[in-house]
């Protein structure tokens, strides 16, 4: 029993990644079917395509999911009235502070779950009405903070009443126990549904995710002060150029990577091994089999069960 879960209304306390251009009806529905909390990425998306999954979600199951808003998309401000005037059970946020949002999303009954990058945000997100919030670590795939999971999720535990969802490197039992440990009510996992069945991603991103090991991902785009940790490529070593310039070359540097990163993960998701972003966390060294969602579920609660049960004895 979990009261976390409860307030999402699943049955796990697992909330499944937003990630851009991947979470999608197919892999959130799975994920909620299986008794965790599916999430549709809204990503760079435009409304009309983000309703367009949440009408198919909606199609393949009855139980609550929710849609990640990525607050540096251009159609944001769209998407979250998008999500208001669908009704849709939960939201999280990415990338920025969804503070100006918040009213609409009470006022509709929307429980709000934003990702945060330091104690600092915690504490604004609870102040103006969060449910939860996500500690997410810089083990995660993706656009990410400076902390690690293990150093900050126990400091904003400790900064803030609400249920803290611990995020980033977490990809079997034993790091899903850890993150109760570390005081987390539950669990944000990205990577490990990578490789699940209903994760539609292309074939060999899959692969790539399989063949990686504990330090074959990179974080890109340092310069452009948007951080990206992805499995290393001959795009990120491309990108790896621009990080060392002179301070005067910096504006040029940042801008050249910012235009070459544009589109680089809808690239990477449609198979472009080579020249894309294959987004992906630091725990890809240890995510090795495909899945059902349900199966990842399942393998995860039993895991986690086993190795609470097992610190008895230690
Ligand atoms: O958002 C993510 N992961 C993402 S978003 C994404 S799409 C993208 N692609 C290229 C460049 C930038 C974005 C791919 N992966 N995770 C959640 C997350 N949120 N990580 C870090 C943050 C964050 C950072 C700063 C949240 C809030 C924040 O606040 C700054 C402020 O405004 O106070």
């Amino acid at each position: 029993m979990s009261r976390f879960a409860e307030l999402l209304g699943v049955k796990y306390p697992i909330m499944q990644g937003g990630m851009a251009w991947i979470a999608n009806a197919s892999l959130a529905s799975a994920v909620s079917e299986a008794g965790g909390l599916g999430i549709i990425a809204a990503g760079n998306a435009p409304p009309d395509v983000v309703r367009r999954e949440i009408l198919q979600t909606r199609e393949r199951t009855s139980k609550p999911f929710g849609v990640n808003i990525m607050l540096m998309s251009p159609y944001a401000d769209e998407i979250a009235r998008l999500v208001m005037d669908e009704g849709v059970h939960v939201v999280t946020t990415g990338a920025g502070n969804p503070a100006r949002y918040m009213e609409g999303f009470k006022a509709r009954g929307i429980i709000v779950i934003p990702v945060v990058p330091s104690v600092a945000l915690a504490k604004k997100m609870q102040k103006v009405g969060a449910d939860a919030v996500i500690a997410e670590g810089m083990e995660a795939g993706g656009h990410i903070g400076k902390l690690t999971t293990m150093a900050m999720t126990p400091q904003i535990v400790d900064a803030v009443r609400i249920p803290v969802v611990a995020a980033g490197g977490i990809g079997d039992g034993r790091g899903f126990a850890a993150a109760f440990m570390l005081g987390a009510q539950g669990v944000q996992i990205g990577t490990r549904f990578l490789l699940a069945h209903e994760c539609t991603i292309a074939e060999n991103y899959k692969e790539a995710v399989i063949g990686a090991n504990d330090i074959d991902t990179a974080v890109t785009g340092n310069i452009t002060g948007h951080p990206v940790r992805v499995i290393r490529n001959a795009f990120s070593r491309r990108l790896g150029e621009y990080e060392f310039v002179t301070k005067e070359q910096r504006t040029e540097a940042a801008k050249k990577v910012e235009e070459l990163g544009a589109g680089a993960l809808k690239r990477a998701v449609d198979g472009d091994l080579a020249g894309g972003s294959l987004m992906a966390g630091q725990i890809s060294g240890l995510v090795n089999k495909r899945q059902s969602a349900a199966e990842i579920i399942e393998e995860l609660v039993s895991e986690c069960r086993a190795a609470l049960a097992g610190a008895q004895s230690l």
